[in-house]
């Protein structure tokens, strides 16, 4: 089965991929934490990325989408697991295109799109507690408007090609992860 992981910057994509990929048996691929990863080892890709992670902006569709070319390889020729779980990505429509010629390219197709829903004065409160680097108020509300002008229109380009499980994601993290394996099985 291969999932993708939609919803709001402050979601809980991430917290949610965590808990369901062993149910699963999925591959959790983040491009979030690819990223940061990048930026930590201070590679060129990180150096190159890192202010734009600091701003809340998107990276380039062309880093991104060859992040998750070599990502679908890698878990397509593992066999410990049935399939990828897909977080934080798409985020563009070219990144949507895109995905659909990768996963085509090997023969895959994304099952399902599950849909965390959440409002937008819950995700400040919630990212003002973690306090990640890109978690200063100024950046969590520009990534939510690059959430709302980027990334949400991306679910009518998916309407009636993909199934799209929406699920309150304002409940507690057991009650929203009960929901999501309600949804998938
Ligand atoms: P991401 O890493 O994807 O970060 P996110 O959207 O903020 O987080 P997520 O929704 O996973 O929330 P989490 O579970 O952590 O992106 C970071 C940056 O990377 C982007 O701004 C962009 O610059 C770049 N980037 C990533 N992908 C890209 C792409 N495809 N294209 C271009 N650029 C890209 O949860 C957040 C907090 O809420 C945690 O503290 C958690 O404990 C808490 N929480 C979770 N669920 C909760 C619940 N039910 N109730 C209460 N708190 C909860």
């Amino acid at each position: 089965m291969n999932l993708v992981i939609f919803g709001p910057p402050g979601s809980g994509k991430g917290t949610q991929a965590e808990r369901i990929k062993s149910r699963f048996e999925l591959a959790h691929v983040s491009t979030g934490d690819l990223l940061r990863a990048a930026v930590a080892s201070q590679s060129d890709l990180g150096r190159k990325v890192e202010g734009i992670l600091a701003a809340g902006e998107l990276v380039s569709d062309g880093i991104v989408l060859e992040l998750i070319r070599e990502a679908v390889t890698r878990v397509g020729n593992d066999e410990s697991v049935r399939g990828w779980l897909l977080d934080g990505f798409p985020r563009t429509r070219g990144q949507a295109e895109g995905l659909g010629e990768i996963v085509a390219a090997v023969g895959q197709k994304i099952d399902a799109i599950v849909v965390l829903e959440v409002p937008r004065e819950a995700i400040v409160e919630r990212l003002a507690a973690r306090g990640r680097t890109d978690d200063t108020p100024e950046t969590v509300m520009n990534r939510l408007d690059v959430y709302e002008e980027a990334t949400a229109p991306i679910l009518d380009y998916y309407e009636g090609k993909v199934s799209i499980h929406r699920v309150n994601g304002d409940q507690p993290i057991e009650a929203v992860t009960e929901a999501i394996e309600r949804l998938l099985t």
